[in-house]
């Protein structure tokens, strides 16, 4: 086990956040590699560091059209729990959770995870059932959740308003080692692992087309030009139904713009995160005192990055009731990202019809918390060819009827 102290974190922290990652130089692409992973993002990168780490393969290259982290995984809000309904869901998520508890360790990165809690709040007679229905669920899968009163939910978050007078707390499904992560530091802690294996991460370099010999994939053009490969991994959210159809097939995910937003930092006064999902909003106190909040996805499918008025307003009235102390607060920073959804709310991790070209995509609104799970079940699929975390995330599934609904435990409105 490798030696790290809180000095050398610090160092290491500080060499990053004071702008190295920006001087990153994206090596020129070889001829050729074992494995291509397009996308770097939280889950490119995992999928790479476990194909070197779990797998020994490290003839990789990652290719990035913009910057490492600068979609959805550089914009999300960073929760992280794994208090999902259907069992292959809970052990991803759980997977994914456990593995941030040693993220820091592991890739010598300090990732900041904390396992402050999550509450999701239950503010109708229906959520309570379902979160009841999901805490008695967890408890079969080995998943620490509980369901709490309102009076517990206040104890531990005292700026709650629980007798709302349209939306009361009734009570909350609270798990204890939820918490959050810093999210770039996710990207740049699995990128630095990557890069020490030999790995190469090409930014500025994007994927154009998908070139195969009969069914079987041999590489990718790109505008930095043809690189060629004996397997080919695709993970970019919002973007995978771009390089599907570069392959010539279709996959069912609808892309959607989701926002969050920040305050100006203030004295600590929530140490929870807490997610009310009936009235669409959620929210956490970050590291450096601002309020981070978010609500439900844009209605209407885009491809744009970016925020608006009305959203803003719409997830800050509606969350006024439950935490009054907000309506003072001054708004800082407001943005958006594009999340891929599919029809039952669960990611597909999948071989696709052209051999040797696998696809991991549609973590929608919540695939922050699943990144070391999900790296670590691609990996394994395109290492061996199966995964038993992945085996029921095909693609193939919304064919089959297979669904695997987590339309509520999503927690985000779309
Ligand atoms: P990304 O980080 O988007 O990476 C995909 C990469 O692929 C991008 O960098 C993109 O540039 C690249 N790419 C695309 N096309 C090409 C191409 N042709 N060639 C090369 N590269 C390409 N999840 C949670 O669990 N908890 C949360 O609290 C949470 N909050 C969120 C809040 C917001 C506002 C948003 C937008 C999302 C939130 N999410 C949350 C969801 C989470 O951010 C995503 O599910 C997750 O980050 C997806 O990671 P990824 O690596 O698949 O995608
Ligand atoms: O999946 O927990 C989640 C989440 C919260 C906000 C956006 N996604």
């Amino acid at each position: 086990m490798r030696r790290y102290s809180a000095f050398a974190i610090a160092r290491e922290g500080a060499r990053y956040h004071t702008g190295w990652e920006r001087a990153w130089k994206s090596p020129a692409p070889k001829k050729r590699y074992d494995a291509i992973i397009v996308g770097a993002g939280g889950h490119g990168l995992a999928t790479a560091y476990y194909l070197g780490k779990n797998h020994g393969i490290k003839n990789v290259a990652i290719l990035e059209k913009g910057w490492l982290g600068g979609g959805n995984t550089g914009r999300n809000t960073t929760i992280i729990r794994s208090n999902y309904l259907q069992d292959p869901s809970a052990a991803i998520y759980e997977k994914a959770r456990s593995l941030y508890e040693t993220m820091s360790q592991d890739l010598n990165y300090n990732v900041m995870f904390s396992p402050r809690g999550v509450m999701m709040l239950a503010q109708t007679e229906h959520e309570i059932r379902g979160y009841e229905r999901t805490a008695h669920a967890n408890a079969l899968q080995g998943v620490a959740t509980e369901f709490i009163s309102p009076q517990r939910v206040k104890e531990l978050v005292p700026i709650i308003n629980i007798h709302g007078p349209r939306y009361p707390v009734l009570g909350a499904l609270w798990q204890p080692r939820g918490g959050t992560a810093r999210h770039d530091a996710v990207a740049w802690g699995y990128a630095r692992a990557c890069s020490d294996m030999g790995m190469d991460i090409i930014q500025q370099c994007e994927v154009t087309g998908v070139r195969r010999d009969g069914n079987k994939v041999i590489g990718v053009d790109t505008t930095k030009g043809k690189i060629d490969c004996d397997k080919l991994g695709v993970v970019v959210a919002g973007h995978s139904g771009v390089l599907a159809d570069m392959a010539g097939f279709r996959l069912p995910i609808e892309s959607v713009a989701l926002q969050a937003l920040v305050s100006e930092p203030i004295k600590p006064c929530m140490d929870v995160v807490v997610m009310a999902n009936t009235v669409h909003g959620y929210m956490s106190q970050s590291d450096k005192g601002e309020m981070v909040i978010g609500g439900g996805a844009d209605g209407y499918n885009n491809y744009t990055q970016r925020g608006s008025f009305h959203h803003i307003e719409e997830t800050v009235r509606a969350l006024v009731e439950t935490f009054p102390m907000i309506s003072r607060l001054k708004m800082l920073r407001q943005w958006g990202g594009i999340v891929d959804m599919t029809g039952d709310r669960s990611p597909i991790i999948s071989r696709t019809p052209v051999e040797n070209m696998f696809i991991n995509c549609g973590w929608g609104t919540g695939g922050f918390k699943a990144i070391p799970g999900s790296g670590w079940a691609m990996a394994e699929l395109m290492a061996k060819g199966e995964s038993p975390l992945a085996d029921e995330f095909t693609m193939w599934r919304f064919g089959e009827g297979k669904f695997i609904d987590e339309s509520v435990a999503a927690g985000v409105a779309h």
